[in-house]
């Protein structure tokens, strides 16, 4: 609980532990040098909080336009707690980045709303590929290490939510 607690009955979403959660990673192979480095970020994160790798699904599909797509696809399964969605859209004086960004991240918004899951974004949109190695880097620096721990917390808090909705009293 945080100096928070004191001011609430119920605090949820602080010192969370992973609950071995099923998640699916679908990555971009356009830029795919980058989206190597993201998906190796988020394995390393996902490792670290004992997530058991067997259970580890990943997809990759062509770029970041098809990721709302295989992510809805994964989602609906119903055999995951959580998407992880990497890639990475570089605007390199192309108007095409706009659309690919924007539909991309609209898209993967509407399919966690509509299939009630976390789908965490892990999609670089950077002015150059200098920028978008830089977030792509080894430990801290890596966005798909930051999406992964945002996934795992995501799952919890959920599970935590829920459960306090059932049992609001048992708290
Ligand atoms: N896809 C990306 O993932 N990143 C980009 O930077 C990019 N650019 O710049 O065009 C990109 N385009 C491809 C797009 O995602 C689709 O795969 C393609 O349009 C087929 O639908």
């Amino acid at each position: 609980m945080t100096e928070f607690g004191a001011a609430f009955g119920v605090e949820i979403g602080n010192d969370l532990g992973a609950n071995d959660p099923r998640i699916a990673i679908v990555a971009s192979r356009f830029n795919r040098f980058i989206v190597e480095q993201l998906v190796e970020g988020a394995v390393d994160a996902l490792k670290r909080h004992g997530i058991d790798q067997g259970q580890l699904v990943l997809v990759w599909v062509p770029g970041a336009f098809e990721l709302p797509l295989l992510a809805d696809q994964l989602a609906s399964s119903g055999r995951f707690d959580a998407i992880i969605a990497l890639g990475a859209v570089i605007r390199g004086g192309t108007l095409h980045f706009d659309f690919v960004a924007g539909e991309c991240a609209r898209g993967l918004a509407r399919v966690a709303l509509d299939n009630g899951l976390p789908v965490t974004f892990g999609v670089l949109t950077t002015d150059t590929v200098e920028q978008a190695l830089e977030r792509a880097g080894t430990g801290e620096g890596n966005k798909g290490y930051d999406v992964a721990m945002a996934a795992i917390e995501m799952v919890e808090t959920m599970r935590v939510v829920e459960n306090h909705l059932q049992h609001p009293r048992e708290q």
